[in-house]
């Protein structure tokens, strides 16, 4: 799979695509990954990206033509913009893009991008949740890493991909290591027991309690 980001930060990039996971991908051949910079697409003096809001306000706005020009440049590809006013990002949309050939990875900055680009360029938009980033470069990475690992034999343990968070639309179960006590703190007896049974039950139970008082949404009952 190529993925092209879209980004007037390109060095964003390099530290986080050569850690763990997503630098096995790139090195096995699974993964590649090209920065395509809106600057390199502009052709005034001072490389001009954003712009004045039209009717008036505060902040800038990043304009369409270098945005355009660098989307041209990535060829053709599932297009994906990050924004707040974005559908929340979820595991069902990175299994589906880690099917695709090519993902194109739109990151905005300033105030937001001028409208026509979501309207006329862009696929879909997701948002990494209800907060504010500087712009989309860390959610570019988040979408990344989540996508690297989900590629054919870029995991150890195929799975421990279906063995994870959203399984059956429920949390986890916690997980415990050796040792058995420490500081006082002792892990659950049931896992100390050997009894296989009791110990998928018990994990059953503790994804489901946890899944009520966390993520009530996730049972569909939104209390
Ligand atoms: C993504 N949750 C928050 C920042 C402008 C499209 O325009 C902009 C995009 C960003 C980056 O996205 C986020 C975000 N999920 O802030 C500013």
């Amino acid at each position: 799979m190529k993925v092209s980001v879209i980004t007037i930060f390109p060095d964003f990039f390099p530290g986080p695509l050569g850690i763990s996971i997503v630098a096995r991908a790139i090195e096995q051949d699974a993964l590649s990954v090209e920065c395509i910079d809106p600057r390199a697409f502009t052709d005034d003096l001072h490389r001009t990206v954003d712009d004045a809001p039209f009717g008036g306000g505060a902040g800038m706005v990043m304009k369409i033509e270098p945005i355009a020009d660098a989307l041209d440049a990535a060829g053709p590809g599932r297009r994906v913009m990050f924004t707040p006013a974005g559908a929340p990002l979820s595991q069902e949309h990175l299994d589906r893009w880690a099917g695709e050939a090519h993902l194109v990875l739109l990151c905005g900055r300033y105030e937001g991008i001028d409208q026509r680009v979501a309207d006329h360029l862009i696929d879909e938009e997701v948002s990494l949740g209800d907060f504010v980033l500087a712009g989309g470069e860390v959610a570019a990475l988040a979408v990344i890493e989540g996508v690297a690992r989900l590629l054919p034999g870029v995991l150890g343990n195929p799975s421990s991909i279906e063995h994870e968070s959203f399984r059956d639309g429920l949390l986890e179960e916690p997980q415990y290591t050796r040792p058995a006590e420490f500081r006082g703190w002792r892990v659950p007896d049931v896992l100390l027991s050997g009894n296989h049974a009791a110990v998928d039950e018990w994990r059953h139970e503790e994804r489901v309690r946890r899944t009520r008082e966390r993520r009530p949404d996730l049972l569909g009952d939104s209390s």
